[in-house]
């Protein structure tokens, strides 16, 4: 039975990828921080699988990392952890970089110490379309040029960078996913797709009187979290690790997102949508749309999910989750 340690594992893709590798077989450790409220809903119905086991760990605690390592001797280690929020990212960009960058760095430096020899331990590390920014020249492949406009996109850049260095220094088995947006039920309720959804069952159901967003303009690869799990497991099958881009290759505006799910619930958005400048980020990441071709051929891997059917999925699930609340 291989065993697996995943970073991040109270977040949407920690759960997503949780399930899928539980039903391969795999025995899976779920790393999470210690929070001053449960944040376990995501992984609530895995808690008793006899193949699942919680541990603590944080990524600016490098002894953590380096216990567990030693404790599991795991054959894949997914690093999925992150303050994952670009806006937040301004706010806090010590944070944010602390855990993005130096986290990814103290857990590579762990791995090629424990594993020397590159054979045992194979690592994914999360990067971001982020990381491509405001470069014009869509769409965006593995040699696209890195333009990262925002403290986030910095660090994930680094670590990245840092994954390839440690790659060819070493000889370690770790592989990066260019991950373009990617969206579920259990996408957190401050990304834009999951706001909308949810304000959009609230208007509905009397809750909620106005929904306020920012750049409605920005565009985006939207994809569904269960597909793109199983493209970060394909990565650490092959021989030789790799990059791979990750996305539908259609991209969308927020605007575009907002009108599918209004129009799914019979809402009108001059009614109850306005924006609001704090929304706004310092700089803007206008066009996101990405060129999966090498993920294609080489991991066989394609998206199922439509943006349509993802948008409806979300909405649907939102108007479930609250009628269970409001019952
Ligand atoms: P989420 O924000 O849903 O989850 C992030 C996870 O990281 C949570 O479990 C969070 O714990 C944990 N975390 C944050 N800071 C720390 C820390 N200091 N130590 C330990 N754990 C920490 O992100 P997603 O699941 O959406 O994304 C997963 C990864 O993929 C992230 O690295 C993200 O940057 C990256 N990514 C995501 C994309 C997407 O569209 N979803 C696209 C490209 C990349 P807690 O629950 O306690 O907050
Ligand atoms: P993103 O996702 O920044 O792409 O990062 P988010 O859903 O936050 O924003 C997408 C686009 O929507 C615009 N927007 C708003 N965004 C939020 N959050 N709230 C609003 O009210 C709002 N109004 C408009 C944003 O400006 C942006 O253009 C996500 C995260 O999962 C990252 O971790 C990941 O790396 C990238 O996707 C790929």
């Amino acid at each position: 039975m291989k065993t697996a340690l995943i970073t991040g594992i109270t977040g949407q893709d920690g759960s997503y990828l949780a399930d899928f590798l539980l039903k391969r077989g795999y025995f899976v450790v779920g790393l999470k921080r210690r929070t001053s409220s449960i944040c376990t809903s995501r992984i609530d119905h895995i808690f008793n699988n006899i193949n699942f086991k919680i541990e603590y760990f944080n990524l600016n605690d490098p002894g953590s990392f380096w216990r567990l390592l030693l404790k599991y001797r795991p054959d894949e280690v997914y690093n999925l952890a992150a303050q994952s929020h670009v806006r937040v990212s301004f706010e806090t960009p010590e944070e944010t970089v602390q855990s993005v960058a130096l986290g990814t760095l103290r857990m590579l430096d762990a791995i090629r110490t424990v594993d020397p020899t590159g054979n045992q331990i194979r690592f994914y590390q999360a990067s971001s379309s982020e990381m491509f920014g405001d470069n014009p020249n869509y769409p965006f492949n593995e040699e696209s040029r890195l333009m990262p406009a925002s403290p986030y996109a910095c660090a994930k850049v680094f670590s990245h960078n840092l994954v390839r260095n440690y790659r060819e220094s070493y000889g370690i088995h770790a592989s990066s996913g260019i991950l373009f947006n990617h969206e579920s039920p259990r996408r957190g309720e401050t990304f834009v797709t999951r706001k909308i959804t949810m304000a959009a069952v609230k208007i509905k159901m009397g809750l909620q009187d106005k929904l306020y967003l920012g750049n409605l303009e920005a565009k985006r690869d939207w994809g569904f979290a269960g597909d793109y799990v199983k493209a970060m497991w394909l990565m650490l099958q092959q021989d030789t690790p790799d990059d791979y881009v990750i996305s539908t290759g259609k991209a969308y505006s927020v605007q575009e997102f907002l009108e599918c799910v209004f129009k799914y619930a019979g809402l009108d958005i001059e009614k109850y949508v306005d924006t609001d400048s704090r929304l706004f980020r310092p700089q803007e990441v206008p066009y996101l749309l990405g060129d999966s071709s090498k993920a294609k051929k080489q991991l066989g891997w394609e998206p199922k999910v439509g943006f349509e059917e993802l948008a409806k999925m979300m909405y649907d699930s939102d108007w479930n989750l609250m009628c269970k609340q409001v019952n």
